[in-house]
């Protein structure tokens, strides 16, 4: 046949077998060899039955998303799906690892499904700005019902075989010798003689839908989708699979699919899907990663008690380390009170959450973190303390343990300094939540060693994280770029916008809230200690927490939250004192409109960008992307600053900061040489 799809005939049955690694995607030189293997055993009579399986670690993790965009090669998957529903013998998918997008689609041709108890299965399209292109949306409803099918595509969040099986998306699942026993099926199956109906002429499932509940259920969907537009069309598709004849429904499917593959928000979730994936590489390969079994937590507080329960979470045994007995058991109470939360919520079981605990071991003694192998700090924000702390850790580390600080603005190479060990140390940066915010900062200090990079950035998937690693300034990649973006909030308030007006400017750009209600939800008074520690103010911003207004923790901040709603509202008395700032400035209102709330604030955050380029603070401009998607909520659509910057214009961004710095003389509008070299080559580039 080929190197990537191969044929065994076993008593009758034909064993497809595809191999092409790392995840058997359906690139084109799979999709020929197995159109032709199918084609051949669909008139072979010694072939009673055919299995579809795969090598290596998963079934197929969908089409070849490197090949979008580019002109597609026949056959297509959706000619391989329907020569599998001409074939009148059984045909069985054997899946385990995962079934995603045109592998769950393909498997959806097949007569049967069979999966290995930990395998999962899903249609993710929607997180790649797409939607099934290969019948998922109109067969998938036909097998699991549409409500079912309705909350897979939208959500694109796979399902366990175990839940796949009571869906009606599988007939079997197996413990082991998934293939063994999927020969075994097979030939159960051709021997029944039982009839063998394509997914196609399935109706029954259909015709159950309640209709009502399909359209509320869509609605609420799409009301989360905040300018995606996937999200919608997987709705569309779907209801057309109940609503039209199956082939009018695969006919509209495929016009959905061809808007969204050809449009820029599926460029940008793409392009975050391969950046990702690029930011976990470590340019030495093949280093010697250390071993980490046991992790050490200095802090119990809010973000300790995060990072230790994202530990916990991957199955590490964790010693968590606080000054004093109480401080410890007001931070493990905490943990507790939030895995209480997940089971509550059907997230956990009571067995996992019990499980959990049991890897915490609380001390308020040092020496009990000897036998840590990577030990993490996140004490109090102050270099005082972190060198105090890391003197300590000093002393007590196992030599080759990796010290970690979970600083978010000062300077590691300072903290490392502390040490006789700066090559051990590095920081690992968490966000808040901490065990439920996917980004993860590593900060490769000065003389932090290769291989303790590798490491941390290794151990940051095993916990579900997103790693990005990035060099040492104030504030990393992330928090630095933030200070640019927020630099003309308060200007903007002066000249006569609101904090809804900024707001709105952001949530219509597809933020999940503007800056003034991430501040709220924050706290004011957490910015307002780090100004006051570097000496710098905010004029608005510190007059409200003079006046006790942190925000969502008081009830007044930038809004007021009546009744402990989260719900903001705008408050004539901050409106009135920012008039009243502006007047003892002399500063007279204007009309300030969304496009300009935009320039003031994205194209200094873009600039940032491009100076943290240059500085070699990041080591490729999708690194930025993927900070700002995982962990500031920049809208996946747009791909993260440094992409979008592409989508609106690289030209018109230098030209309009040139512009604003102009009009204020303020530096962060003074356009980076690596923002000109971008708008004349289109290749973000240090220079
Ligand atoms: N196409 C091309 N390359 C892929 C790929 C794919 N579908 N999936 C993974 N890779 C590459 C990836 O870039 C990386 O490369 C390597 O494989 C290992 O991946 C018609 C339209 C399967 C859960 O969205 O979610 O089908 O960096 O590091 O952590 O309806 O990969 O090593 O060079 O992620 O073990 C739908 C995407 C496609 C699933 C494994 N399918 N993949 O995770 O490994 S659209 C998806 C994943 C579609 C049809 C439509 C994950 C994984 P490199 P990895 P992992």
């Amino acid at each position: 046949m080929s190197n990537f799809v191969s044929i065994a005939i076993e008593n009758g049955v034909a064993v497809v077998t595809i191999d092409n690694p790392p995840v058997n995607a359906l690139s084109f030189h799979v999709r020929k060899p197995l159109y032709e293997a199918l084609t051949a055993l669909r008139d072979d009579p010694a072939a009673k039955a055919i299995v579809i399986a795969c090598a290596g670690r998963t079934f197929i993790a969908g089409a070849d998303i490197t090949e979008f965009g580019k002109p597609v090669e026949q056959p297509e998957l959706r000619a391989i799906i329907a020569l599998l529903e001409t074939i009148a013998k059984p045909t069985i998918a054997a899946i385990h690892g995962t079934a995603l997008g045109g592998g769950l689609e393909l498997a959806l041709g097949c007569h049967f499904r069979v999966a290995e108890r930990g395998a999962k299965l899903g249609l993710p399209e929607v997180k790649l700005g797409l939607l099934p292109g290969g019948g998922g949306t109109v067969r998938l409803p036909r097998l699991v019902g549409a409500a079912k099918a309705l909350g897979m595509i939208v959500s694109g969040t796979p399902i366990s075989a175990g839940e796949a099986k009571a869906a009606g998306l599988v007939d079997a699942v197996f413990d082991s010798d998934l293939l063994a026993e999927a020969i075994r099926f097979a030939s159960e199956m051709a021997a029944g003689g039982g009839p063998l109906i394509p997914i196609r002429d399935r109706n029954d499932r259909l015709a159950e839908t309640d209709i009502g509940a399909f359209d509320r259920q869509a609605t609420d969907l799409a009301r989360t989708a905040r300018g995606l537009e996937a999200p919608l069309s997987c709705a569309e598709a779907v209801r057309n699979a109940i609503a039209l004849p199956f082939d009018e429904a695969l006919a509209a499917e495929r016009a959905l699919f061809i808007k969204l593959v050809a449009g820029d928000q599926s460029r940008a979730q793409r392009h975050l899907f391969f950046a990702e994936r690029e930011a976990a590489k470590v340019p030495v390969k093949d280093l010697q990663r250390r071993r980490i079994a046991r992790i050490g937590i200095i802090g119990a507080g809010t973000m300790g008690g995060g990072i230790a329960m994202a530990f916990a979470n991957g199955g590490f045994p964790v010693t968590l380390l606080e000054t004093s007995e109480e401080a410890l058991r007001h931070g493990l109470a905490t943990i507790e009170k939030n895995y209480a939360v997940s089971v509550s919520r059907g997230s956990l079981t009571e067995e996992a959450k019990q499980q959990r605990l049991g890897l915490f071991k609380g001390s308020t003694d040092y020496a009990d973190l000897a036998d840590c192998d990577l030990i993490i700090e996140a004490v109090f924000e102050d270099m005082a303390v972190k060198k105090e702390v890391f003197g300590r850790l000093d002393a007590v580390a196992r030599p080759g343990a990796i010290l970690a600080t979970n600083t978010s603005y000062l300077d590691v190479n300072e903290i490392a300094a502390s040490t006789s060990r700066p090559q051990d140390v590095l920081g690992m940066h968490f966000f808040s939540p901490a065990n439920v915010m996917k980004l993860l900062e590593i900060v490769r200090a000065d003389k932090t060693a290769p291989d303790a990079l590798a490491t941390v950035t290794d151990l940051a998937r095993r916990i579900g994280k997103v790693a990005v690693v990035v060099g040492v300034c104030h504030g990393f990649v992330g928090n630095r770029m933030l200070s640019a973006r927020g630099a003309e909030n308060e200007a903007l308030l002066l000249e006569g916008a609101t904090p809804s007006q900024v707001d709105k400017a952001f949530t219509d750009f597809g933020w999940p809230m503007g800056p003034f209600q991430m501040g709220d939800l924050a706290g004011l008074d957490i910015g307002w200690r780090n100004r006051k520690a570097r000496g710098q103010t905010a004029v608005i911003a510190d007059t409200l927490c003079e006046q006790g207004r942190f925000g969502q923790k008081t009830g007044r901040g930038w809004y007021r939250y009546e009744g402990g709603s989260r719900e903001p509202v705008a408050d004539p008395e901050v409106e009135a004192l920012i008039r009243a700032k502006a007047t003892e400035r002399g500063i007279a209102p204007r009309a300030i409109d969304a496009e300009e709330i935009i320039e003031r604030t994205l194209y200094p955050l873009v600039n940032e960008g491009a100076k943290i380029i240059e500085e070699g603070i990041a080591a490729r401009a999708s690194d930025i992307d993927v900070v700002w998607a995982n962990g500031y909520g920049f809208p996946v659509g747009k791909g993260g600053p440094m992409f979008w910057a592409g989508l609106e214009g690289a030209a018109r961004i230098v030209e309009r900061l040139g512009y604003w710095h102009r009009q204020t003389g303020r530096a962060t509008f003074e356009p980076a040489p690596v923002l000109r070299r971008f708008a004349e080559t289109g290749r973000w580039e240090a220079l």
